[in-house]
């Protein structure tokens, strides 16, 4: 066990640091993820996503383990649409809109069952759920504050989707400063091709945005990691 340990990450190889790190898992959501929720309302093909329910519940499991903070977020707007741009609510010409009554309540609408998490990666007691009214997680949130209270510099990140809201997370923290490394089988895409090149895009020209590495290799560094009462135990 250590304080540190090494990813074989693309482009280069990534340090985790137990103290320094927090896994983010973007948008894992019923209206995303499931038949009849937002993303299908957009014409997509919501079996794309299953694929990284497993992984992303093997890595949630292994961060825990580790001590390393997690953080959830969902995309999703109040009642009164208050905080929904009127481009966004407009855009398209999907079956439904956000905020109208879908398979799962409103949809993308907070407080109703399909703008919740999915049951195999719901958060636990203590775990931070952030709301957000964009794709990006740092813009009109909590999070920024909540990352330098507890000292984090790295982010492991995670969820749907690929070129959309972990694409937007992972350029705004790149500019905040915070080391990203996504993990490619914990984030998934409607669109194959995009999935592709959204990651390749995250790592080209010496990893531009961040680094790529599976859970196959982000889960074993993890439980190399010294846990905080071992750290605690240490002083
Ligand atoms: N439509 C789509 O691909 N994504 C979103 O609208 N939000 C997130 O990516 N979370």
């Amino acid at each position: 066990m250590s304080a540190t340990a090494e990813i074989p990450a693309e482009p280069s190889p990534f340090t985790l640091a137990a103290d320094r790190t927090a896994l983010i898992v973007i948008d894992m959501q019923r209206d995303f993820l499931l038949p009849g929720g937002f993303g299908e309302s957009l014409g997509n093909d919501v079996d794309q996503l299953a694929r990284v329910v497993p992984p992303l519940a093997a890595l949630i499991g292994a961060a825990r383990d580790a001590g390393v903070m997690v953080i959830h977020t969902r995309e999703g707007h109040r009642p009164d649409l208050s905080d929904c741009p009127p481009a966004k609510l407009r855009r398209g010409a999907p079956s439904k809109r956000i905020g109208d009554e879908g398979k799962y309540g409103r949809i993308l609408i907070r407080g109703e069952y399909g703008h919740d998490i999915v049951d195999e990666l719901a958060p636990v007691a203590g775990e931070v759920v952030i709301d957000k009214p964009g794709k990006g997680a740092f813009y009109a949130t909590e999070l920024s504050e909540l990352l330098t209270a507890a000292g984090i510099t790295q982010l492991l990140v995670t969820g749907v989707t690929t070129e959309v809201c972990v694409h937007t997370t992972t350029r705004e923290a790149n500019d905040r400063g915070y080391e990203c490394l996504v993990v490619s089988d914990c984030v998934g895409s409607y669109f194959p091709e995009f999935q592709r090149v959204g990651l390749e895009m995250i790592k080209a020209q010496g990893g531009i945005f961040g680094w790529v590495a599976d859970s196959a290799v982000v889960i074993p560094a993890l439980t190399q990691l010294t846990t905080p009462a071992d750290r605690e135990e240490a002083r």
